[in-house]
């Protein structure tokens, strides 16, 4: 019986910011799919706990605690891997955060917080994660996690913006030297998606009703709503698609 492109088995995972939200969906949506998934986040306990809810389940699963704009503590986590037999075939760039105030009351700490978190750790991490797959001359899949806001812009979340813009871009830089590795690099551009990081705007009517009224979906997405993208990027059957953002995002991007 031939195995379905989608099918994952044998494959492992590692989806960076992964204890909640779109990110926690991607890790099950893979494990679901069969592959080993290894969560990261943070906090040691929340990681755990995130980690339990899917062996739970029956799936593979386990933690890797590093902040992803920690060059030192990523490059540890790999070795650790590393040391272990365990080789990251697939990475989702998951971690992000979102900081909203206007430009110009904008303090440089938090720009750059969030431009490190957003931008250079999707760069940091996946640089460990293609030297080893070209290392191992396996090739690889890297999804990085755009935005809208890598095609068009809201006032008050300029470096979330800037560095979803730079996403897009980072992406196409690694395809333009990793695809020749059998590395294919290609992005997801989600939506307003109810998560935790939008529950004030999700309490806000007139954003809430703004969210409705822009898209033709007429609705926020669900984190699950993702999934099917992401184990369509990690399988073999985008082995010939490279540089690409998906945009899951109920149409919003599509219609004027
Ligand atoms: C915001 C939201 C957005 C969404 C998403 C939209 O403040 O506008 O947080 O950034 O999370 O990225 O695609």
């Amino acid at each position: 019986m031939k195995t379905s492109p989608f099918d994952l088995s044998g494959r492992t995972a590692l989806i960076t910011g992964s204890i909640r939200g779109i990110g926690f969906a991607f890790a099950q949506g893979l494990a679901e799919a069969g592959a080993r998934v290894i969560l990261n986040g943070r906090n040691e306990e929340s990681l755990a706990a995130a980690v339990t809810r899917l062996t739970d389940l029956g799936h593979a699963a386990e933690g890797s605690l590093f902040d992803v704009v920690d060059e030192a503590a990523v490059a540890a986590a790999f070795s650790a891997l590393d040391e272990r037999g365990i080789a990251v075939d697939i990475l989702i760039n998951n971690a992000g955060i979102q900081f909203r105030k206007p430009m110009v009351d904008l303090a440089l700490a938090d720009w750059q917080r969030v431009i490190d978190t957003n931008l250079t750790g999707a760069f940091i991490v996946a640089r460990e994660a293609a030297r080893r797959m070209i290392a191992r001359g396996t090739g690889g899949k890297i999804i990085n996690i755009g935005s809208l806001t890598s095609e068009a812009a809201r006032a008050t979340v300029a470096p979330y913006t800037a560095a979803k813009g730079g996403i897009k871009m980072l992406t196409r830089a690694m395809a333009a030297e990793w695809a020749r590795f059998d590395i294919q690099a290609n992005a997801i551009g989600p939506g307003y998606i109810a998560t935790d990081m939008n529950a004030a705007l999700i309490q806000d009517a007139a954003f809430d009703a703004w969210v409705k009224n822009s898209n033709p979906a007429q609705r926020w997405g669900q984190p699950e709503e993702l999934t099917g993208t992401a184990v369509y990027l990690a399988s073999s059957a985008s082995n010939y698609v490279n540089g690409q953002i998906i945009y899951v995002d109920g149409g919003w991007l599509a219609v004027l």
